[in-house]
């Protein structure tokens, strides 16, 4: 049985489909959980679907990914473009990294076109609203065991 993969989300994702729907889509986190869990169990995987507003805990879970996971997929939000302690911890990964954004950031303001974790990601997958975190998670599974 293979490790999970870890599905980690950063600060406000929390308040997915409640607000600027036209960006992120309509969707709720827990609608994007069992997205994911139902693309993992297609493809005989399992995953730890985790979000923080707090930049430490998802350093902590990235540390903990670092045993406990095949794999990891992160939509750092806001942190992915400012966190240099983020990307040290993903820089200290093996296993496959997985950058997922539900809207295209390189489409957006100028300041989104940037971000640290891509310096530390496998791929990135992007704009496809749910859609990018089922990618993700599928890409993912293929590059890991
Ligand atoms: O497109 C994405 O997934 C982003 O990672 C979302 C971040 C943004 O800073 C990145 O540039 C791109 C923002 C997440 C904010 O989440 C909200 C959810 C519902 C309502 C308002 C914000």
């Amino acid at each position: 049985m293979s490790k999970p993969i870890y599905v980690l989300s950063g600060p406000n994702l929390n308040l997915l489909g409640q607000r600027e729907p036209e960006i992120y889509g309509k969707e709720t986190l827990d609608d994007v959980r069992r997205a994911c869990e139902l693309r993992a169990q297609a493809l005989g995987r399992s995953i730890v679907f985790r979000q923080s507003n707090h930049e430490g805990d998802l350093i902590d879970w990235v540390q903990e990914a670092r045993e406990a996971a095949s794999a990891l997929v992160i939509n750092p939000a806001g942190y992915g473009h400012t966190s240099v302690a983020l990307l040290d911890a993903l820089k200290t990964l093996s296993i496959p990294i997985v950058e997922c954004h539900l809207s295209n950031p390189a489409a957006r303001e100028t300041f989104r076109r940037h971000t640290y974790v891509s310096l530390a990601a496998t791929g990135v997958v992007s704009g496809f609203g749910l859609a990018s975190y089922e990618l993700a998670v599928e890409a993912a599974a293929g590059k890991s065991r």
